[in-house]
């Protein structure tokens, strides 16, 4: 850890934290951040020279592992013609269309990050009802828009951020939060602002406070609560998006949004994102209509590429039950490993995507996902560090399974994390 340690100094001399996003700086399971130099399939090669497996997958993009040879063959042919026109380009016009075909969406505008997706759907959904309000589920990271800095998860949960600094009161007083999974609160929420309230903004399945699933009838529920009040429904699938299977969240479970905000996995790993949906309400984007969004690297070729090689990838190969499978078996095997533990946990799955928490019981929202105990996190993370994997570096946030994991990869992760566990949690006494 000495060139990681080394490099972390240099750093923190020059960048706030050290970090150019704060949960990178480990603070929420304490130690030095590893500094990395290489990915290639499911494998990272740290600047100490380490490898290690990667189940973080650069928080979600990298759905098919790292420098997938497709991808970066598309990108580097791109970049050799030019990174950036300033101009419209055939790629994106290509990856317009895969999108909305695939997704599907009416039409779609291309930005370079989840942010600005989610500013400019919240931004199109206020200019199209022509009210402030949005409704928005405590735990439910929206990127760092100041609208969206109210009970956020992610970074400001590791950092005990309960709001950021410099978001002003009017700005957060037209934000309204709920705890997730609850169909009630957010009637109520609703109910009281039902003429101010331009949107409903929502991960369909939370990746921000660990890995959430939807309560059966949640997403429905907030369908036709929408209707009712005339609001917008947002689904943020900036993680979900292609990560459950070729297409949306919002299609798979059969709840159709009017906007929908797409990144990580449609850049393939470089800055790309999102936001598209119905076309009445896409239409009110500048130049067409009175909602401005810009942006010079907007559509950049470079991230076209990569996004569309992805893209590509994902529809041939569909692997997407076999995703499934190591899923299923990284989250039974930890469940097996569990259960002769004297402490509470389950893990969360989805697909290849899960979260350990120190818990008893399936986690349905923020509260309870802040009652796990994240001292143990801490030292699973570092215990399975040590035997060369790499997991988020918080309890609040999503791992991930790539394609470029096997079997093997995941028997492997079972023995460390049987190893970490009974180091971190001891055995029950009926087992020893
Ligand atoms: N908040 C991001 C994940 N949900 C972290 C991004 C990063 O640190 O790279």
């Amino acid at each position: 850890m000495r060139a990681s340690k080394e490099l972390f100094e240099r750093a923190c001399r020059v960048i706030p934290g050290g970090v150019n996003s704060p949960v990178r700086a480990f603070r929420a399971v304490g130690g030095a951040p590893v500094f990395m130099i290489r990915g290639h399939g499911a494998r990272l090669t740290t600047a100490d020279g380490a490898e290690l497996v990667d189940f973080c997958g650069s928080w979600g993009p990298l759905i098919l592992g790292h420098a997938h040879p497709e991808v970066v063959e598309a990108a580097a042919r791109a970049l050799a013609d030019g990174a950036t026109f300033g101009a419209s380009t055939p790629g994106e016009v290509e990856l317009a269309e895969a999108l909305c075909r695939m997704a599907p969406l009416e039409m779609v505008r291309l930005v370079s990050s989840g942010t600005e997706a989610v500013m400019t759907a919240l931004r199109l959904a206020r200019g199209f009802t022509g009210r402030a309000k949005i409704l928005k589920f405590d735990g439910g990271y929206h990127g760092h828009s100041d609208a969206l800095l109210v009970s956020a998860g992610s970074g400001l949960l590791t950092h005990g951020i309960a709001d950021s600094a410099g978001v002003t009161p009017g700005t957060a007083a037209d934000t309204l939060s709920v705890p997730y999974n609850d169909l009630e609160a957010a009637r109520k929420a609703a109910a009281l602002n039902a003429r101010e309230l331009a949107a409903i903004i929502v991960e369909p399945v939370a990746g921000n406070m660990g890995l959430v699933p939807p309560d059966p009838g949640f997403l429905a529920g907030l369908r036709a609560l929408a209707d009712e009040t005339g609001a917008l429904l947002i689904f943020d699938e900036v993680i979900t998006g292609f990560r459950f299977g070729p297409t949306t969240y919002g299609r798979l479970c059969g709840v159709t949004p009017d906007l929908t905000t797409l990144g990580k996995i449609i850049g393939g790993g470089l800055p790309l994102a999102a936001v598209g949906g119905r076309a009445d309400i896409m239409r009110k984007l500048a130049p067409l209509g009175p909602v401005y969004q810009a942006g010079t690297l907007s559509g950049n070729p470079v991230a076209v590429a990569a996004g569309l090689a992805t893209l590509r990838i994902l529809e041939r190969t569909d692997p997407y039950l076999a995703l499934e499978r190591l899923g299923a078996m990284l989250a039974d095997g930890l469940a097996g490993v569990a259960a002769g533990l004297r402490t509470p946990f389950h893990c969360a799955r989805l697909g290849g995507v899960f979260t350990p928490f120190f818990c008893p019981a399936p986690v349905r929202n923020l509260a309870q996902a802040k009652a796990a105990d994240t001292r143990l996190y801490a030292a699973f993370f570092h215990g399975m560090l040590e035997r060369g994997f790499y997991l988020p570096p918080s309890q609040f946030e999503a791992a991930f399974i790539s394609t470029a994991h096997t079997e093997t990869d995941v028997a492997a992760f079972l023995d460390a994390a049987r190893q970490c566990l009974e180091q971190a949690c001891g055995l029950s006494t009926e087992l020893v």
